[in-house]
């Protein structure tokens, strides 16, 4: 995994001016909309979408046709990078809201919700450095503590019931072990406990919002430590009330757990029912938070390449939709240049991915017609 200095100063030229040759899509977007299939099963549809810095791949808000797409096909969205520690917070007086604000207003102008990513992604590789440089004083755990609650207070409390549904916690659960991370604020605080402070805080300054627990435990084979520590880290906060009201699973599938891709298919869906009949057992909604497919090690052929990830996703879908808890299904990125897995994890042939159902020439993919073939398939809820 690259590290968050790597992250920042990739500018992926290369794919991405390979990518973006043709700017015109010339065809109309397909209809009925991905938003109105969703929404006619109670369910609701959308993407991330990233205000980074421009000529890279997490600035997808800069291209007109992309959001065209967006306005047309989802009717939420999700902030990919914009509300995260270490891009709204230099350092620790200053809150930048500039990049985060600019995707609200769009979000606005075009009657859509938002969803809030994340109050507090909690791995030590995603905090700003001056987390662990900080002055922590005397009682540092009451520093840490002050720390989160304010960061989370004033976001909250500026977008208000705009957000109407938060990954109040991201990603604390390691894979390897199953236990929860230790960062430079839990080593304070305590590792569940700052889990807890940041979902009573997130209630009691978004009383109406969703809160959910968001993490990347999937089907394939070799999640079977994640999943049992997520409903771990789960059953604990029901048994101690934390607020909780859903599980973000994040359906990046085709990907092995060790941060790499071990293989297409190896989902093992007899074992992932029994983990969702678990997390929806104990009162929980699910949110698929960041879908899509990744192709690493699919063949080059681009017909054969989009037919399976279609099918992959499809039997993916239909399981996730059988679950009437699941409400909201977000597409990590709608379009193959600026999706996050151009820059990780390269083909052995160094192509471009296609993990997302738009194509780099803004052109609606199998993919998109798996997602719509399950919103058309799927039970109303
Ligand atoms: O797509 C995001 C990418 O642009 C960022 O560089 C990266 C690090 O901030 O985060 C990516 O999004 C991640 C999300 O926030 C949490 N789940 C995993 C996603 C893919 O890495």
């Amino acid at each position: 995994m690259m590290n968050r200095r790597q992250a920042l100063s990739l500018s992926a030229a290369g794919l991405l001016a390979a990518c973006q040759s043709v700017p015109a899509r010339g065809a109309a977007l397909p209809t009925p909309s991905l938003h109105q299939l969703a929404r006619e099963k109670g369910l609701r549809f959308g993407s991330a979408v990233g205000a980074g810095r421009p000529g890279t791949v997490t600035a997808s808000f800069d291209d007109p046709l992309y959001r065209e797409i967006l306005a047309h096909e989802c009717g939420v969205l999700v902030h990919e990078n914009e509300l995260k520690w270490y891009v709204l917070r230099p350092d620790v007086n200053t809150y930048d809201y500039a990049r985060a604000d600019r995707i609200m207003d769009f979000a606005a102008r075009h009657g859509m919700d938002v969803r809030g990513h994340t109050l507090v992604w909690h791995h030590p590789q995603w905090f700003p450095e001056w987390i662990e440089t900080h002055d922590y004083g005397a009682r540092p755990a009451a520093e840490a503590e002050r720390l989160v609650v304010e960061h989370i207070n004033a976001i909250v409390g500026r977008y208000g019931d705009r957000i109407d549904s938060w990954d109040v916690v991201n990603e604390t659960v390691d894979p390897a072990t199953g236990g929860l991370r230790r960062t430079a604020l839990s080593q304070h605080l305590g590792d569940q406990e700052i889990v807890d402070l940041a979902f009573h805080t997130a209630r009691a300054a978004a009383p109406n919002a969703q809160l959910v627990y968001n993490d990347y435990m999937s089907w394939e084979a070799g999640h079977e430590t994640h999943q049992a520590g997520v409903l771990r880290l789960l059953e604990g906060m029901k048994a101690r009330g934390v607020p909780i009201d859903a599980l973000g699973v994040q359906s990046h599938i085709g990907s092995g757990n060790s941060d790499d891709s071990v293989g297409f298919d190896t989902a093992r869906e007899a074992n992932w029912r029994r983990f969702m009949d678990e997390v929806t057992g104990m009162g929980l909604d699910i949110v698929i938070s960041e879908f899509d497919v990744h192709d690493k090690n699919l063949p080059a052929d681009i017909a054969s390449r989009d037919q399976a990830m279609a099918e992959l996703a499809r039997r993916y879908l239909d399981l996730m939709l059988s679950y009437p808890q699941t409400k909201d299904v977000l597409a990590w990125g709608m379009m193959d240049s600026y999706s996050w897995l151009q820059e990780n994890w390269p083909r052995a042939d160094g192509i471009a991915k296609r993990p997302t159902p738009y194509d780099a020439n803004h052109q609606p993919k199998p993919l998109r017609q798996a997602i719509a073939d399950a919103f058309m398939a799927a039970p109303a809820r």
